[in-house]
């Protein structure tokens, strides 16, 4: 078979393949926001729920999306090597929006500070801030970042964040253990690790301490509101006049949080999402 011949089925093979990656685009039209803002999706360790994470970016469409920190585990990544291939199609699938024209914005987190050294420069269409300011359509600024710049506040919690940190990664892998389990019987995703969040005084203490410091420094900054991720717990509250948002994260929670095009804001819980379609798509299935 010479050169030419060969061409067509080449570029037969690449449609092929980004068909593969765009199989709700063809089922059905993607919900489009404004803005998405998703974070700690930790890629590089097996807590990550890549293919949650796929089947969301497969299903909306926005004018951009801000990357709100953690979004690959370096820390994790340095320690022992992990990286299937789903978490390469989350990247793809990110890098391939920010050329098709939407605005991509990554502010690094702790996990993924490495990054933060790049802070200024644009990669393939992709932004990379320390922080940003979002105008909201119904002209509200937010100030965007990843939150763990508020630890040193927190210190007097610190301990309970390095035990909760010991007592997280356990429960990370048991809810891994405990869906794969509950994917064979056909159940829908359910977060072991949330119920125990919220059942734990302590660490629901240690929450809502984090969103008062966060919203009272955010105000202090003259802003309308504040978008942060960092301790994977999804939330839309105003403290103290200051509109608070998290978008939780795609361990354990699987949230995104989004604007619409008015300006209103929603946190997306995926997994109910998924289970409101009443089946468990082929893809889930096979993770
Ligand atoms: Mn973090």
């Amino acid at each position: 078979m010479d050169a030419i011949t060969r061409l067509p089925f080449l570029s037969e093979l690449e449609e092929g393949a980004d068909d593969r990656f765009h199989i709700a685009e063809r089922e059905g039209a993607r919900r489009r926001y404004r803005t998405i803002w998703i974070s700690d999706i930790h890629l590089g360790t097996r807590g990550c729920n890549a293919t949650m994470l796929i089947d969301f970016l497969d299903s909306v469409d926005s004018d951009t999306i801000y990357l709100v920190g953690d979004i690959i585990d370096g820390w994790r990544l340095k320690k022992r090597f992990y990286w299937p291939a789903a978490h390469n199609d989350v990247l793809w699938r990110i890098m391939k929006r920010a050329k098709r024209g939407t605005r991509v914005v990554y502010i690094p987190g702790n996990h993924d500070e490495m990054f933060r050294q790049f802070t200024g420069m644009n990669f393939g269409g992709v932004e990379i801030r320390r922080k940003a300011i979002h105008e909201t359509a119904d002209g509200r600024k937010l100030l965007v970042l990843h939150g763990d710049e508020f630890d040193t506040i927190m210190l007097a919690h610190r301990w309970l964040a390095f035990v909760g940190d010991a007592a997280y990664t356990t429960l990370m892998r048991l809810n891994v253990v405990v869906n794969a389990v509950r994917r064979r019987m056909g159940l829908p995703y359910w977060s072991l690790s949330k119920m125990a969040k919220h059942k734990v005084k302590n660490a629901v203490s240690f929450i809502s301490r984090f969103e008062e410091v966060v919203a009272h420094e955010a105000g202090s900054r003259g802003v309308d509101g504040v978008v942060c991720g960092h301790i994977h717990n999804a939330e839309m509250r105003e403290i103290e006049g200051i509109q608070y948002y998290n978008d939780g994260d795609w361990v354990e929670g699987c949230t995104a949080l989004v604007e619409h095009a008015s300006g209103a804001m929603e946190v997306l819980h995926w997994a109910d999402e998924i289970a409101k379609r009443g089946e468990v798509s082929p893809a889930l299935m096979a993770a």
